[in-house]
């Protein structure tokens, strides 16, 4: 079942960025998946297509209001119901209010997707949009991440390009999805390509030694050292088998060794 995306924006064009450069554009031109983009000046009842309006209660700002975006919503869910392969549709609305986006959501949703569920998401601009319209249709609000952007559209593209790429067939290398950072729970090793030496630095020598079994134990060490280092609390999520339990021993000691 490919996967539907519909979106609801006040800028339409900036979903360029998904469908007009690398995995996602050629995940698109597959057939994996599928975007319509519904502006919500398209629905407008005034002549200067306004869909803002000021704040009751005063402040700063405008708010967006309801009618519109319902409008544009109503017709995004009958395109999907009417694309065929959809069987539900799951209205989302990207918010500085939702529950942050992790790997293990992007998954929950890639799945359901994959079974039939259409997403709908709708992209704020300005303070927000009218409560009673999240109210009446927003089934799940997602935030990206404790930071303000300006809009919603750059995390919905967010959002959907961690689906799409997680799409069978969307990576070149099957293999890249499965041993991707998170997936393991752990930070990428580092990567060094040609040449051996750059800047007077040279490529660790076990890469180039062939011993694959060596390199592969040199990688998950490294992962462990950067985890340790950067994100100590993904490690305190996650347990460790035997073989970690030895190399974070190791690191534990080549670092007490450094002071
Ligand atoms: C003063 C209150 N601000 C709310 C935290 C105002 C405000 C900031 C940014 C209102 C809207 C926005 C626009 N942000 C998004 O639409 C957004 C977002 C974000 O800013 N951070 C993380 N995830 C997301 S998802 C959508």
């Amino acid at each position: 079942m490919k996967a539907v995306f519909d979106c609801v924006s006040i800028f339409p064009e900036m979903f360029a960025a998904l469908t007009g450069f690398g995995v996602t554009r050629k995940a698109q031109e597959a057939g994996l998946w599928s975007l319509a983009l519904w502006n919500p000046r398209d629905y407008a009842d005034n002549a200067w297509r306004a869909v803002d309006d000021r704040p009751y209660g005063g402040g700063p700002g405008m708010v967006m209001q309801a009618a519109p975006l319902e409008a544009a919503i109503r017709a995004a869910k009958a395109r999907q119901q009417a694309s065929g392969g959809v069987t539900q549709s799951r209205v989302i609305y990207l918010s500085p209010q939702g529950v942050p986006l992790n790997h293990a959501k992007a998954v929950e949703m890639t799945a359901d997707m994959r079974a039939g569920v259409g997403l709908v998401l709708l992209c704020g601009r300005y303070e927000g949009v009218d409560e009673r319209l999240i109210e009446r249709v927003v089934e799940e609000e997602i935030s990206v991440g404790d930071f303000v952007v300006s809009g919603g559209e750059l995390a919905a593209m967010l959002l959907m390009d961690a689906l799409i790429r997680q799409l069978p067939g969307a990576l070149g290398d099957a293999a890249s999805a499965v041993e991707d950072s998170f997936v393991s729970g752990l930070l990428d090793c580092p990567h060094y390509t040609r040449p051996e030496v750059y800047a007077g630095q040279a490529v660790p020598e076990v890469l180039l030694s062939g011993d694959h079994a060596r390199i592969r134990r040199w990688r998950l060490k490294a992962s462990l050292a950067r985890t340790r280092k950067r994100r100590p609390e993904l490690l305190a999520q996650r347990a460790l088998s035997a073989e970690e339990t030895q190399l974070m021993a190791e690191i534990h000691h080549e670092q007490c060794g450094e002071q």
